[in-house]
């Protein structure tokens, strides 16, 4: 089949003829057919990747190139005077996720499928997904984000089973999306839902009833646990997306022969972070259905589970209040007690328990009970091995595992970047396709002028391409001659977002005092805040009216520039990063367990300005000291610090200068002509009077560092060295290699 049978067939129509909604139309289901029509994967164990959050992004592209006919299709798009680009442009991006955890588990199943692994994902199917962020007089509102339309990527399947909840039975029904292996065979995403959902109980914004379960179950996902107004109906969600998986999981097992006391060798589940961990009671409560005894089947589950772990903050890992789980699903209460109970006879360290002071502590159960614990970079596995899980390391030290991140290449470079990646492909062959570790046969032009020139040059396309697409689509008009300098990630204290703006201040009083930098700067923010994240909220209301201020001012704007782009999503980050110069990983020390934007910016030719967190340490043994730029304080005197408990940010005002002077300028009448008191006043104290993620104390040495970088991209040809070796030596973060690793250590498929 190609596009011009295709589109024939559905519209009686050339391409030429059609509009981009039929065109659209016609390759989303030429491409769902080629998928279906592809072998699946296949054996005897399966792992079941559950995860409540899958941020796929959108398909189309991703599927072409993984079926391997972008090129093909793109030809007799043009050839007909269509571009591809306006076509995707229809096609609403499904936000089934947060930020990184749901995108690593996106990139997960594209690696499974290219790896021909037998694996598949297992989530929800919710309706509107993350809200949409839209700024509304300098703030962020939020409203609904609708996905599913008549022509989707879900197909309908005939599973469904009961799930009871405390006092109410509800049916659900699986959906199923098709993923891709890169030239390989598929596996398929699994998306949970019930029918008697009603999207027409969401008020303005996005409210609704959060009482009306039978309606709500799977209309949004969380926008993460800042968010307090009804976690009772996350605890619904939750065991609801765990329900169906062991019923499916069961069901599966048993098809192939399992009689489930040998389901070890038909299943696997990988369970990411805490959010499916009713899973393991729920298996046991399943196995108790089918005749299992529970010293029997809680034996079973401990040699099917295994946890990771994605969060050091300590807010983050969930914990569920005991009448929550007696209300929502009182058949788990006995089970979760009863483990409970087994641990109390056998472990004395009490901090271990599962139930604690009325709560039941989501991971504990997961550790006792699972037979994996990973953390997900090297650094953040030495941490929770070390200090935050060090009780339960002495007691199960085998337990515990590292597999540092990664993304999959041909989303973040072949689909983002085709020009940056078929010069590679010119230089070194194709092979770095299927095995990203040859990446690093680049290296050997580093010296050479004419490869550096070219790779610069692709970097100015796709600063222009990106300056225009944010021209097109959010009316903003950046300078395509500036040094983009990018930080884009969910909005949090901890990755200090609050500290780039500081510099920004401070580089806008330089500025005023006649200290021109020898090129302009751009700075890009994207972020979404939690709904109910007042400070995560009020820093982006800082950034927003220093957009004003900054890029109004006369004698400021020809050098200095600040915008923060609406609604940050998988779309703009596709855009955004490939046009990076500059990638801010500027998380405190110890707080971010790896991050995986800054994997996707390295790859794309960005140089990293980081602290030494997350992966970021990784990064920097993998390229050295000359190709990355790092600073502030190291994560043990960090934590250090936090165990002392003598942090004063006052401190640290009042000693510098500069940082007071910057800190000043939040509640000054520049910013205040354009901002809201209220906010501006709340963030400037809780910076003075906590500044709990240590943004002060980094300050300094963040400046300095910072100049540098900028000094440093004065010389363009030391620089797309730094921009060669970055690229070279990203082969690292592919996520097959990570695939990979987890097989080989966890889930030991064939
Ligand atoms: C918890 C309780 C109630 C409701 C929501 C939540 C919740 C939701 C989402 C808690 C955490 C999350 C998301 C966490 C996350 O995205 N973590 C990131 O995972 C990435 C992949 O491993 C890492 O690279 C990042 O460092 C980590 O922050």
């Amino acid at each position: 089949m190609n596009l011009t049978k295709a589109v024939e067939a559905k519209w009686n129509k050339t391409v030429a003829e059609c509009s981009n909604e039929e065109l659209y139309i016609a390759l989303l289901e030429m491409t769902k057919e080629l998928a279906h029509e592809k072998e699946s994967n296949a054996g005897k164990k399966k792992v079941y990747y559950v995860s409540a959050e899958f941020l796929i992004g959108k398909l189309l592209s991703n599927n072409l190139i993984n079926l391997g006919i972008y090129d093909e299709v793109k030809k007799t798009l043009e050839d007909a005077g269509k571009t591809l680009a306006e076509i995707e442009e229809i096609e609403l991006e499904p936000s089934l996720g947060n930020g990184g955890l749901g995108r690593l588990a996106a990139c997960f199943l594209d690696s499974m499928a290219t790896l021909g692994m037998n694996g598949d994902g297992v989530g929800l199917n919710y309706h509107y997904g993350l809200f949409r962020q839209v700024f509304d007089w300098g703030k962020q509102k939020e409203t609904p984000n609708p996905w599913i339309t008549e022509n989707s990527w879900l197909n309908k399947t005939e599973v469904c089973y009961p799930i009871d909840f405390g006092g109410m039975r509800v049916w659900s029904r699986m959906y199923d999306i098709d993923v891709c292996g890169y030239n390989n065979r598929t596996t398929k995403l699994h998306l949970f839902d019930i029918e008697s959902v009603d999207e027409r109980i969401v008020e303005d914004t996005i409210h609704f009833d959060k009482e009306d379960i039978m309606k709500n179950l799977t209309l949004f996902l969380y926008p993460d646990d800042s968010d307090e107004q009804g976690r009772l109906l996350r605890v619904y969600q939750q065991y609801f997306m765990v329900s169906n998986a062991a019923h499916l999981i069961l069901d599966e097992a048993v098809a192939k022969g399992s009689n489930i006391y040998d389901l070890a060798d038909y299943a696997v589940i990988q369970i990411n972070d805490t959010h499916p961990s009713m899973i393991i009671p729920e298996l046991i409560r399943q196995m108790g259905e089918r005749g299992i005894l529970m010293n029997d089947a809680i034996k079973i589950v401990s040699k099917v589970c295994a946890y990771t772990n994605h969060t050091i903050l300590a807010e983050a890992l969930e914990k569920w209040p005991m009448h929550f789980l007696e209300k929502a699903v009182p058949q788990l209460m006995p089970i979760i007690r009863e483990l409970d109970n087994r641990i109390k006879e056998k472990v004395t360290d009490e901090s271990t328990y599962i139930i604690k002071d009325g709560l039941v502590h989501m991971a504990h159960m997961d550790i006792h009970y699972g037979f994996s614990v990973n953390g997900v970079a090297y650094l953040h596995t030495e941490i929770l091995k070390n200090t935050e899980l060090n009780n339960f390391y002495k007691l199960y030290p085998k337990k515990f595992n590292n597999k540092t991140n990664g993304i999959t290449f041909r989303r973040w470079f072949m689909e983002c970047n085709p020009e940056l990646s078929a010069y590679v492909t010119s230089l070194i062959g194709d092979d770095w396709k299927k095995d990203a570790s040859k990446l690093e046969k680049l290296g050997k032009f580093v010296n050479d002028t004419e490869v550096l020139n070219n790779i610069l040059a692709i970097k100015e396309s796709k600063k222009e391409a990106a300056v225009q697409y944010l021209a097109k689509t959010q009316n903003l008009h950046l300078n395509k001659d500036s040094i983009f300098d990018i930080q884009v990630k969910r909005l949090h204290e901890y990755k200090r977002q609050q500290l780039n703006v500081l510099y920004v201040i401070h580089k806008y009083f330089e500025i005023k005092a006649g200290n021109i930098p020898s090129k302009p700067i751009t700075v890009i923010f994207g972020a979404k805040a939690a709904p109910a994240y007042t400070i995560a909220k009020d820093i982006i209301h800082l950034i927003l009216a220093l957009q004003h201020v900054v890029n109004n001012d006369p004698h400021v704007r020809q050098h200095l520039n600040i915008y923060m782009v609406e609604n940050y999503n998988v779309t703009l980050a596709e855009k955004l990063i490939p046009a990076c110069d500059v990638s801010e990983q500027i998380s405190l020390a110890s707080k971010e367990a790896s991050g995986t934007g800054n994997m996707k910016f390295m790859l794309n030719g960005a140089v990293t300005l980081g602290t030494m967190d997350g992966a970021n340490v990784e990064i920097a043994e993998l390229v050295g000291k000359d190709n990355i730029y790092t600073f502030g304080e190291d994560s043990q005197t960090v934590i250090d610090r936090y165990e002392r408990g003598d942090y004063c940010s006052r401190d640290y005002y009042e000693a510098d200068e500069r940082l007071k002077r910057a800190v000043d300028f939040i509640v000054s009448d520049y910013v205040r002509r354009f901002g809201d008191d209220e906010c501006l006043y709340r963030l400037y104290n809780e910076l003075l009077n906590k500044d709990w993620f240590m943004t002060f104390p980094d300050f300094a040495d963040y400046v300095e560092t910072r100049e540098k970088v900028y000094a440093d991209y004065e010389n363009r040809e030391a620089w797309a060295k730094k921009m060669l070796v970055n690229i070279s030596k990203a082969g690292f973060f592919s996520s097959d290699r990570t695939i990979a690793q987890y097989n080989k250590d966890i889930w030991k498929l064939k």
